[in-house]
C-alpha cells in the first residue's frame, strides 16, 4: 500500500515539475554531421537544448576534431587555449547545466570554413516565470508547439491513471 502510494506520488510529482526526458542530438543530423558543408547556425537554430541533454559529433577523425572553446576564441576562431579537446570521431558531450558552450573545428581553416558551433542551453520549462511575474503571460513561442514539458506532463497524468487504475483493481 505504502510502495503504491509513493509510486503514484513520484509519477504526480514528475507530471507537476515537467521533468522532461534527456535528449539527444547528433550535430548536423538530419542532412549533416560535423563537416565543412553543414550550417550549424541554421542547425541550432531548430533546436532547444536544455541541461540533461547531450550532442553527439560524428565525424571522421583524420579530418576533423572538436574543441570547446571560450566566446572569445570562438569568435577569433582560435584553439590556442582549449576548455577540452576531442577526437575520437563519436564524441558525446554532456550539457550539464544552463549557459552558452562554444565549439570549433581544430584542424586548420575549418573554422573559419563555418565549423563552429554554438549552444545555448536553456533551463527546462521548470523555471518558467511564477505567475504574475513580468513576462510569465508572454505568448508561448511559436517554434515550440508541444514543448518536451507539455508531454512529459501528459504523460506523467498517463501514467498516475494507469497507476490508480491498477490500485483499484488490486
Ligand atoms: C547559415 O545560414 C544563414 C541563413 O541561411 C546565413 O545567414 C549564414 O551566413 C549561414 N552561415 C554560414 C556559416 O554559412
Ligand atoms: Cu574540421
Amino acid at each position: 500500500m505504502a510502495t503504491r502510494f509513493v509510486a503514484i506520488a513520484a509519477v504526480m510529482a514528475a507530471a507537476i515539475f515537467g521533468v522532461a526526458s534527456a535528449a539527444t542530438y547528433n550535430v548536423g543530423e538530419p542532412g549533416g554531421s560535423w563537416n565543412l558543408q553543414t550550417n550549424y547556425t541554421n542547425w541550432a537554430a531548430s533546436k532547444r537544448f536544455h541541461p540533461g541533454d547531450q550532442i553527439v559529433f560524428k565525424y571522421s577523425p583524420q579530418a576533423h576534431d572538436v574543441v570547446e572553446v571560450s566566446k572569445a576564441d570562438y569568435d577569433a576562431c582560435s584553439n590556442a587555449r582549449p576548455i577540452n579537446t576531442h577526437t575520437s570521431g563519436n564524441d558525446a558531450i554532456a550539457l550539464t547545466s544552463a549557459g552558452t558552450r562554444y565549439f570549433i573545428c581544430g584542424f586548420p581553416d575549418h573554422c573559419a570554413g563555418g565549423m563552429k558551433l554554438q549552444v545555448d542551453v536553456v533551463p527546462s520549462a521548470t523555471s518558467l516565470a511564477p505567475a504574475g511575474a513580468p513576462g510569465a503571460n508572454a505568448p508561448a513561442s511559436p517554434s515550440t508547439p508541444g514543448s518536451a514539458a507539455t508531454k512529459a506532463t501528459a504523460t506523467g497524468f498517463a501514467l498516475a491513471g494507469v497507476l490508480i487504475a491498477a490500485g483499484l483493481m488490486a
